[in-house]
């Protein structure tokens, strides 16, 4: 196994599109970081494909949606600052219940991610949407990466990134792993996120109904009184008026507290670096 850190000027396959001059591929070597990054999507957006490029490691990359089982780390450093990156399995909603939507769902909700970078896929943006909008709720830190554009070209799709950006409010990027399109607007939009420069200022749905926002709000307060870490109370007392069994049983059994950034299911992949 070789953990040696490769510079952008190494890297042979992307160093023409992704040339961020002060970006290091670190590997394995996530230890000291300044920011946590996740990659949450859709399953078979290109997740993988991503965290490959940005941290040199080989993650599975598989042409069938549910690649990935479980969470992987790498990192790399940008502009003298660490990041670690989590690659998590696809999931089509933050609702979901199979053990591997749950590893995704657990560390967006309780992991504390710097920054959580959506892949969507861009031949189909609808239905992506979808998960985009829920982690929307839940957090301003985030960047859309509008991956699979090749694809979307030759479809005939064109897509207003900038009217996306502007309603979303958060960066959208659009890119193509594979091809190594769009990495460096990635990085900088990543960036300008991390270290706040980015105005926070995502989309959020209100609701209409005084009662609901009412009954929301005073389930919120006893989550936050009773959860002092939680960093998104709202979202929680929502799951818990909609009857979601596996909130109910977290806060039951006390975990809602206690999932730090290892998240429920601490199992961290060792890949072999080559
Ligand atoms: N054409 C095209 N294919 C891509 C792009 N990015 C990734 N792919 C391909 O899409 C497939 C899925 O890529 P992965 O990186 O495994 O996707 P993932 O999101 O990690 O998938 P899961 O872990 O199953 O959720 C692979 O065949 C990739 O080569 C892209 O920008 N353009
Ligand atoms: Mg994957």
């Amino acid at each position: 196994m070789t953990t040696q850190a490769k510079t952008i000027s190494e890297c042979g396959s992307c160093a023409t599109s992704c040339n961020t001059a002060h970006l290091t591929k670190l590997g394995i070597k996530t230890g000291g970081w300044d920011y946590v990054v996740a990659l949450a999507g859709n399953p078979n957006t290109g997740k993988s494909t991503i965290f490959n490029r940005l941290t040199g490691l080989h993650q599975h990359v598989g042409n069938w949606a549910g690649k990935t089982v479980t969470r992987a780390e790498g990192a790399f450093t940008l502009n003298e600052k660490k990041y670690k990156l989590v690659d998590l399995p696809g999931t089509y909603s933050l609702l979901s219940t199979s053990v591997d939507e749950e590893i995704a769902r657990d560390f967006v909700l309780f992991g504390k991610p710097d920054v959580t970078i959506v892949v969507a896929d861009a031949t189909r943006l609808e239905r992506n949407l979808n998960l985009v909008l829920q982690i929307l709720e839940i957090t301003d830190r985030a960047v859309v990466a509008l991956n699979l554009i090749d694809e979307a070209r030759r479809a005939n799709l064109t897509i207003d990134e900038r009217a996306l950006a502007r309603d979303l409010g958060v960066p959208v990027v659009p890119m193509s792993a594979r091809r190594g399109e769009g990495v460096t607007e990635l990085l900088n939009a990543v960036e300008s996120v991390a270290e706040g420069k980015f105005p926070a200022r995502a989309h959020r749905i209100k609701y209409a109904d005084e009662k609901l926002e009412k009954a929301i709000e005073t389930l919120a307060a006893e989550l936050r009184a009773e959860f002092a870490d939680l960093p998104n109370a709202r979202w929680v007392a929502l799951r818990l008026l909609e009857g979601d069994e596996s909130i109910i049983k977290a806060v039951r059994l006390n975990q809602l507290g206690t999932v730090k950034e290892a998240g429920i299911f601490p199992s961290l992949v060792q890949i072999e670096a080559n």
